[in-house]
């Protein structure tokens, strides 16, 4: 009995030591004690940021034991100058270079950073340092890079799109409708031969585009150059039958030494794009594509498989947002931005924000989620939407959308009961019936490719 009463009157003496005793002499130590790390060096609220200052919005949740203030102060520092602790030496001159948490609204922060952080024109640099180490700091719970408006002093090195929307109209002779485009399915395994002529028959329903698929480049049953080759000779004889430019995105994602061997083969078929996988390939590649493309005067297609891998969690990760407003800024033409309605993720909000960040000259702030840019001469870039679609849901991402889109169909045309080239004609009446303002059913009776489509697939939303 005396033993269990001893007992517990030990571990009650052993809990409050360790709760009313412990906390407040290690707070008094470490007060006296050298400090040993500068986080809150980085964090002033009563900043306000320069004009030539890059300015991220991040979203943030810190780990347990970690202030809001110091959370947000480690990761300024981790993505500019700082390290985990105090300097022995500490050059006044590194103040200049030091990110400001300048705003904390809740489990958002606002970081100011220096433009003399930043390589003149280097977009793999600016990932390293506010796309870096920062995600992985044990301080940080999650952590989700949102926006960074980029000051004109900064985007001035760099070209963006080759073409702008209207220099892709231009060159593509299509003006107030959508471009088209669809994927050979299944999305590999057809010969380049059998690819070119899926590829015909798409051309021929009034689609302006034949694209790769993302995995689709040069493997043992469909090479590179005989699919250039084969797809060469289909769109010679589809422009010879419609009277109508025809192109496509040719995959030629690889090293950075074969792309350009690709490219090349490419301008000196004729073809006046190339498509390149920019999340896999790298902001580097891309970069060096970019240039290298503009030089042929190729466009550049960016597929952007592998985005979901950062950008679906909405507490951790890099936004589309912010992929799409990089990638413009490299130069790609065009890039997917979702569907809102198709089989992939991303909503209609979503949608209409990477809409704006790459066709607008000036991008206006929309609260959390995107902060205004002015793009001064950088180009714009259409968004693409594709995944999931079909005749029965154009009208929807139309609405979404507009017209100025690349708008690709692919299972939803070579599903159709009579085939490919009935298929791309049946959204080719759709967009029409958008255009004119009648529904889908009322321009049906006149069109009986649409009406086929709509018997199969109605109104379905894939899952
Ligand atoms: C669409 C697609 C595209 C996705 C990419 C596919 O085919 O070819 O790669 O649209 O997604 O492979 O799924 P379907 P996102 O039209 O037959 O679905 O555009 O969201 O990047
Ligand atoms: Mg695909």
């Amino acid at each position: 009995m005396c033993f269990a009463r001893g007992t517990r009157l030990l571990a009650k003496g052993i809990c409050t030591i360790r709760t009313l005793i412990i906390p407040p002499l290690t707070l008094l130590y470490r007060e006296n004690q050298m400090a040993i790390d500068w986080y809150m060096d980085f964090v002033d609220t009563g900043y306000v940021p320069g004009k030539d200052e890059l300015d991220a919005l991040f979203y943030f949740e810190p780990a347990a034991g970690i202030s809001t203030e110091e959370a947000a102060g480690r990761i300024a520092s981790e993505s500019s100058t700082g390290t985990w602790t105090t300097l022995h030496t500490l050059p006044p001159r590194m103040k200049d270079l030091q990110a400001t948490v300048y705003d904390i609204d809740g489990r958002y922060v606002r970081i100011a950073y220096p433009p003399g952080l930043w390589e003149e024109g280097n977009a793999a640099q600016l990932l390293s340092g506010i796309a870096g180490n920062i995600f992985g700091m044990k301080a940080i719970r999650n952590l989700r890079l949102i926006d960074v408006s980029l000051p004109a002093g900064y985007l001035q090195h760099f070209r963006g799109p080759h073409f702008g929307m209207e220099g892709i109209r231009k060159m593509m002779r299509v003006e107030g409708r959508p471009l088209t485009g669809a994927v050979p399915k299944p999305k590999v395994g057809f010969s380049a031969r059998e690819h070119a002529e899926i590829g015909f028959e798409t051309w021929m329903g009034g689609f302006d585009f034949v694209k790769d698929d993302e995995n689709l480049t040069s493997t043992s049953f469909n090479r590179f150059d005989d699919r250039v080759r084969e797809l060469t000779r289909m769109r010679d004889r589809a422009e010879q039958a419609t009277g109508d430019v025809k192109s496509a995105f040719i995959n030629i994602t690889a090293d950075t030494e074969t792309m350009k061997e690709r490219a090349k083969m490419l301008a000196e078929s004729g073809w006046n794009y190339a498509m390149i996988d920019v999340v896999v390939a790298g902001t580097a590649a891309v970069s060096t594509l970019r240039d290298y493309c503009s030089d042929l005067g190729l466009a550049i297609h960016a597929h952007r498989a592998m985005h979901a891998s950062f950008d679906r969690n909405p507490k951790h990760g890099i936004t589309m947002q912010f992929l799409a407003k990089m990638m413009r800024m490299i130069g790609v033409s065009q890039i997917h931005t979702g569907t809102a309605v198709g089989k992939l993720t991303g909503s209609k909000k979503e949608a209409r924000i990477l809409a704006d960040v790459l066709r607008e000259r000036r991008v206006k702030e929309v609260r959390h989620a995107l902060l205004a840019q002015d793009w001064g001469a950088i180009k714009s870039a259409f968004p693409v939407s594709s995944g999931g679609l079909h005749p029965g849901l154009v009208p929807d991402v139309l609405v979404i959308y507009g017209t100025d889109l690349v708008l690709l169909v692919s299972g939803g045309i070579h599903g159709h009961p009579k085939g490919t080239r009935a298929g791309a004609t049946a959204t080719m009446q759709a967009i029409e019936a958008w255009r004119e303002g009648v529904s889908l059913d009322e321009k049906a009776r006149s069109s009986p490719e649409l009406a086929q489509s709509l018997e199969k697939w109605g109104y379905y939303k894939p899952k």
